[in-house]
């Protein structure tokens, strides 16, 4: 059987603001993993739209897209190319799961959250020629899933071909997060069995891995079991974690003698009431400062996620934010305006008080205001958002938040990883055309490199006397 794997790009492909270096980070790894439910007589062609163009002149017998919500509308439209032609096509994926009614009219079956139970069932009522409409997870486990076939991976596509995910979901429930939607219906955390996990990341070439996970550290118990299998693997990894998680035990040294030299963490907002408004309540009054110094005194680098635009915030939260990053030495922050995903509590919401502006989903790209906003105009937020970034990632912030760390090393580091993220977009656009990204690898991998900071030279006993006075307590 001929089948055809398509990861539609996102709307920003036919925008100025389109960054192709940060389309051609992850490989498409839910495609993968669905592949490897397929035959091996099967001929599978896995195309990525970020990367490469896509060709839509042959005629699969099936045909499988994921859709995202900025990428909805150009899946719809491949996917009704491909059934003029007569190919059985398939969508599934996070915009599917919330809006399955809109997704059926461009399918022959939807699937409904995750594909490790149902495209297995499909495969077979497929074969057998009595495919369902509507398939809809209802088992979660990944015990015994296959290998994700990464050999349908153009590795020398992407910089970070060593992309893996080892857990599903997250254990909070943050009122404006696609999880709960998603996984609906049955567990919305689990993880892989551990052993399972340290085989992944045995197949995979090189040092460098990046965790996908939306929490890492999310069940401690196997995070921890995960570290000590990895020890001695000699790989350098990045991740991510909330701050409760970083504050707790003693799981992010461990964390960091596996390997961690960089985190992705929710920080999203310094205000208790957004905090209460967005149910992130891991975050209530913890001490954010206390969690980055803990990072920082273990060599690990911070990209800082921030949410603008919940009501409670005012024309000051862009400074505010943008200042205590550097302050504090975030190496890279994310910014994000508000966005109310369709299925989420926050869309719900916002829904029956009559605050959503409008449903052209190729707006929902957490850089466009789409809601009726409370505390800010829809102008002000998205000239602040803006305004957020060039600040940031300003040739005069990214020097002073690098001299925050107390090690030369540090320091370079830090330096080196956010001016060549932010500002070297035409040498990346050349390397990517060149389809040299892969080459970088190793360059990534140094700048991962373990660093001494005063505190893992002298020992984990003493690192909390490296907190900072500026503490800043969220309460
Ligand atoms: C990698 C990634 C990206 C890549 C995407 C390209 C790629 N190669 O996948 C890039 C960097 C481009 C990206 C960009 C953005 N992302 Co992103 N990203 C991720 C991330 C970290 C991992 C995706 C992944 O590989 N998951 C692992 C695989 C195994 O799961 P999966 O892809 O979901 O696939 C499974 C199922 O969905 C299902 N499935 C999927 N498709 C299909 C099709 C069929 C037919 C079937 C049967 C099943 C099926 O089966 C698979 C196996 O179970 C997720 C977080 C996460 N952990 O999932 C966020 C995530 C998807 N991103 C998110 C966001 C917010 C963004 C941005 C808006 C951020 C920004 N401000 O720029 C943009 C724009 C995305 C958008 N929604 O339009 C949100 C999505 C919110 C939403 N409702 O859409 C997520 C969930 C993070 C979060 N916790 O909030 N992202
Ligand atoms: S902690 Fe992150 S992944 Fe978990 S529910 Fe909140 S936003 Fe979603």
């Amino acid at each position: 059987m001929k089948v055809k794997m398509i990861l539609p790009a996102l709307t920003e492909a036919e925008s100025p603001l389109w960054r192709p270096i940060k389309y051609s980070l992850f490989p498409p790894l839910g495609l993968a993993t669905l592949a490897a439910y397929l035959s091996p007589e099967d001929e599978i062609d896995l195309q990525d739209q970020h990367v490469e163009t896509l060709r839509l002149d042959d005629a699969p017998d099936l045909v499988v897209i994921q859709v995202y919500i900025t990428n909805a509308f150009r899946a719809y439209h491949i996917a009704d190319a491909y059934r003029k032609k007569g190919s059985y096509v398939i969508l599934g994926g996070l915009h599917v799961t919330s809006l399955p009614y809109e997704a059926m009219p461009h399918a022959d079956s939807i699937f409904i959250g995750p594909g490790e139970d149902t495209f297995p069932r499909f495969l077979v009522d497929f074969k057998s020629r009595n495919p369902q409409k509507i398939y809809t997870s209802t088992v979660r486990t990944l015990a015994g899933i296959p290998p994700i076939r990464r050999d349908l991976i153009k590795r020398n596509l992407y910089l970070v071909p060593n992309s893996i995910v080892v857990t599903r979901g997250c254990p909070h429930h943050c009122s404006f997060c696609y999880k709960d939607a998603f996984f609906e219906g049955g567990k919305t955390f689990y993880t892989q069995l551990v052993d399972d996990a340290l085989a992944e990341i045995d197949r995979l070439p090189g040092r460098h891995l990046y965790f996908l996970d939306d929490h890492l550290l999310g069940n401690a118990k196997f995070a921890e079991s995960l570290f000590e299998g990895m020890r001695g693997m000699k790989r350098v990894f990045q991740g991510a974690s909330t701050v409760d998680a970083i504050l707790r035990g003693n799981l992010i040294e461990k964390a960091a003698d596996a390997g961690l030299r960089s985190l992705f963490v929710g920080f999203e907002t310094f205000s208790p009431e957004n905090l209460k408004q967005s149910n992130k309540k891991q975050n209530l009054e913890k001490d954010y400062a206390k969690a980055v110094n803990r990072l920082h005194s273990l060599g690990i680098m911070i990209n800082g996620s921030f949410v603008f635009g919940l009501d409670d915030d005012d024309s000051d939260v862009f400074k505010r934010t943008v200042d205590w990053g550097v302050n504090h030495g975030i190496t890279t922050s994310t910014y994000h305006v508000l966005t109310p995903y369709p299925g989420t509590e926050l869309y719900k919401n916002m829904e029956s008080a009559g605050r959503i502006l409008t449903r052209n989903w190729d707006l929902y790209d957490t850089r466009h205001v789409v809601y009726k906003t409370m505390g800010l105009s829809a102008e002000a937020l998205e000239k602040g958002y803006w305004w957020a970034y060039d600040a940031f990632y300003s040739w005069k912030n990214i020097i002073k938040s690098s001299l925050h760390h107390d090690s030369v090393r540090h320091i370079a580091k830090h330096f080196l990883y956010t001016g060549g993220w932010k500002k070297f977009e035409p040498l990346w656009n050349f390397i990517i055309k060149t389809e040299g990204l892969n080459a970088m690898l190793p360059l990534l991998e140094s700048i991962l490199s373990k660093v001494k900071t005063r505190s893992t030279r002298q020992g984990a006993s003493n690192r909390t006397e490296l907190t900072r006075p500026e503490t800043l307590m969220l309460n």
